[in-house]
């Protein structure tokens, strides 16, 4: 029996796991997000989020591709591609591969000491990148991240506490197309992730267990615990916060995420759209390489596809 306190409900095996791909349903038709003749991209990590949304899409009939990132954390990324590859290996689904150091000559350790940013800045800003760049190179019509209801709510938590208002207009979870941007979906945000992990084990899906080294201390791990404590104490509180803000309180920012669209050009580098003549990954691939901006190593994402 698998209990799930937020929805007062325990469910068997077989009833457990229709419940998740009803959740991921419902969040598709209620946000709007994808259907079935959309291209999606799924970015998996090798972990129980990414595999659980990759397998229940798959399950539910769409057409769905994965992204796997190579990062350059040590053993850490060298395990999370093997669970990668192995999931779209049983499945037969492709799998494109984009390996930072490979491609642009950093891991992202390295590339954050240069940029002097902290590890998890530099790597966020690198995904964002590339999800995005993978999608528009491969002709995808959506990207769709495995973001669950734990991490809505600590990022809503951590932008709340400091009035972030242009992120608090971009918390959405859907993201519309513009030029040069694929839509970006959150199917998992009905889901948290006790549930995706007790998905994966009774599907038999191995994933990476261990967090990544380089979250140790950082402020989104604080804000889930805290999440955390409040929820033991009266359930559904997370699902509140979130669906509530969503329902009552974005609206009121979105203009000023809106407004920063606006202002988008290419990047000199890249062509992708930023604020700036360059975007931070192409700044942060200059810094991380020493040579001049325009001037560094790296370029497409040259992915290779599997199987
Ligand atoms: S992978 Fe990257 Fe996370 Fe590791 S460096 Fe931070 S952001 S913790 S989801
Ligand atoms: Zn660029």
């Amino acid at each position: 029996m698998i209990e799930v306190r937020r929805h007062n409900a325990g469910f068997c095996q077989p009833c457990f796991l229709k419940h998740c791909r009803d959740q991921v349903s419902r969040a598709i038709e209620e946000f709007e997000m994808f259907g079935p003749d959309d291209r999606v991209l799924v970015a998996v990590s090798g972990g129980k989020d990414s595999l659980a949304l990759w397998d229940i899409l798959l399950d539910l009939g769409y057409q769905v591709d994965g992204l796997y990132l190579g990062l350059g954390i040590g053993e850490y990324s060298g395990s999370s591609g093997t669970y990668a590859r192995q999931y779209a290996a049983r499945r037969c689904a492709p799998l494109i591969e984009v390996d930072i150091p490979s491609e642009f000559g950093f891991d992202i350790p390295t590339g954050a000491r240069a940029a002097k940013r902290v590890p998890c800045s530099a790597c966020g800003l690198s995904k964002r990148h590339l999800f995005n760049q993978s999608a528009v190179d491969g002709g995808y019509d959506v990207v769709a991240t495995g973001h669950n209801l734990d991490d809505e709510a600590a990022v809503l938590f951590g932008n709340v506490l400091r009035w972030e208002t242009a992120y608090l207009g971009r918390q959405a979870p859907v993201l519309p197309a513009a030029p040069g941007f694929a839509r970006k979906v959150k199917p998992l945000v009905r889901m948290g992730e006790r549930e995706t992990a007790a998905y994966c084990v009774l599907s038999g899906i191995d994933y990476i267990v261990e967090e990544c080294p380089m979250a140790v201390g950082n402020k989104h791990l604080g804000y889930k615990d805290a999440l955390n404590q409040i929820e033991v104490q009266s359930p559904g509180t997370k699902a509140a916060f979130y669906f509530s803000f969503l329902d009552r309180v974005s609206p009121l920012f979105t203009g000023i995420a809106e407004e920063e669209r606006q202002g988008l050009q290419p990047c000199a580098g890249c062509g992708s759209p930023t604020t700036g003549e360059w975007c931070a990954f192409c700044k942060l691939v200059a810094k991380a390489s020493g040579a001049p901006l325009g001037g560094a190593a790296g370029g497409t994402t040259g992915a290779g596809v599997a199987p």
